[in-house]
C-alpha cells in the first residue's frame, strides 16, 4: 500500500503556480485546480526557467488528493465550504497558506488541515513563473498534537526547500500576520516600494502597530514581543525592497485587498477580546476608504 496520493493545487497565483511547477518538475502527478468558466481546456502551460511544463487541469476534487491552495484570505471560507462539499475531502490532506486571519478559523479547519506559511517570493508574468527570492517555509497542522504526513512534507520540501516542520504553526501565522499589518496598508496609503517604508513610516507608528498585535496574540496564548515583530519587519523589508506588497498589487490592478484579515483582523478580534486596537482600526478604515473610492471592496 502507497502512503502518497496524487495533488491537487488550488489557486494559481505565483506561489501556486510555483509549488505546482516544482512538484511537476520532480515527476510528482498534480492536478491544477481550475474555476468552472476557466475549463474550456483539460491542461494549462506553465514556464518555470527554461521548463515548458504541461499540468493537467481540473475543476473539481474528484478522488483522494493532497491538497495545496495558496489562496487570498477571501478565498479560504468558499473554499472550504466547497471543498467539504465532496466526499473525497475525508481521505484528502489540505495544506493551506494565505495572509492574514480569520475570526472564524477553528470552525472552518479540522485537525488534519495543516497550514504553510512562506517567505519565498515569486511572480509570473503570463505563463513565466519566476522564483525573485528564495525565502523558507514553515508547515504545522491546525492541531498542534496532529503530526503532517511524512511523505506529503518530504515532497513539499523537495520542491520549496527549506520547510521546517513546526509544532506551534500558530506563531508563524501571528509573526506573518504581525509583518504584514505592518508593511502592507502603509504600501498602499503612501503608494510606494516596500524599500521605501523607512521614508514613509516613523518607528514609532510601527511600534504602536506592534504592540496591539501583540496584546491580541498574547490573548491568544502565542509567545511573540514587539521587539520581535519590529526586528522581523525591518529584515522583511531590507529582503524585499523592490518589492511591490501584495496589498498595492491587487489595489492598482483593481483587485479586493486583504485588508479585513490584516488589520481589519487585528482590529475586530481585539473588539472582541476587549482590547483596543486603535491603530489598526484606523489602518483598516483608511484602507477601505481608499478603496471604496475605486469602487473596490
Ligand atoms: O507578504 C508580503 C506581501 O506583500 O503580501 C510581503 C512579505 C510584505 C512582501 O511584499
Amino acid at each position: 500500500m502507497t502512503n502518497t496520493l496524487p495533488w491537487l493545487v488550488i489557486g494559481h497565483g505565483a506561489i501556486g503556480s510555483l509549488v505546482a511547477s516544482r512538484l511537476v518538475q520532480l515527476g510528482y502527478p498534480v492536478e491544477l485546480k481550475l474555476r468552472p468558466e476557466q475549463a474550456a481546456t483539460n491542461t494549462k502551460q506553465l514556464q518555470l526557467g527554461d521548463d515548458s511544463l504541461t499540468l493537467e487541469a481540473t475543476t473539481e476534487l474528484s478522488g483522494p488528493r493532497w491538497i495545496f491552495a495558496a489562496v487570498k484570505a477571501y478565498q479560504v471560507e468558499p473554499l472550504m465550504a466547497e471543498l467539504k462539499q465532496s466526499q473525497s475531502f475525508q481521505e484528502s490532506r489540505l495544506v493551506i497558506s494565505y495572509n492574514g486571519m480569520l475570526t472564524n478559523e477553528a470552525q472552518l479547519f479540522g485537525d488534519h488541515d495543516a497550514h504553510w506559511v512562506t517567505t519565498h517570493g515569486a511572480y509570473r508574468e503570463g505563463s513565466q513563473v519566476v522564483h525573485a527570492g528564495k525565502g523558507q517555509s514553515w508547515i504545522g497542522s491546525q492541531n498542534p498534537n496532529m503530526t503532517v504526513a511524512t511523505e506529503l512534507r518530504e515532497q513539499l520540501a523537495q520542491a520549496l526547500p527549506p520547510l521546517e516542520v513546526v509544532t506551534s504553526i500558530a506563531t508563524r501565522r501571528w509573526l506573518k500576520l504581525a509583518v504584514n499589518c505592518l508593511i502592507n496598508p502603509y504600501t498602499l496609503l503612501h503608494q510606494c516600494l516596500n524599500g521605501q517604508l523607512e521614508e514613509q513610516v516613523t518607528r514609532q507608528q510601527w511600534t504602536y502597530v506592534a504592540q496591539e498585535i501583540t496584546q491580541l496574540a498574547h490573548h491568544h496564548g502565542i509567545r511573540l514581543t514587539t521587539e520581535d515583530i519590529l526586528e522581523q519587519a525591518g529584515k522583511v523589508v531590507a529582503a524585499t525592497a523592490k518589492n511591490r506588497s501584495s496589498m498595492l498589487q491587487d489595489f492598482l490592478q483593481g483587485r479586493t485587498t486583504e485588508i479585513d484579515y490584516l488589520n481589519g483582523f487585528v482590529a475586530t478580534a481585539s473588539t472582541e477580546a476587549g482590547l483596543a486596537a486603535p491603530h489598526n482600526y484606523e489602518l483598516w478604515q483608511q484602507v477601505k476608504r481608499l478603496s471604496r473610492a475605486r469602487d473596490l471592496q
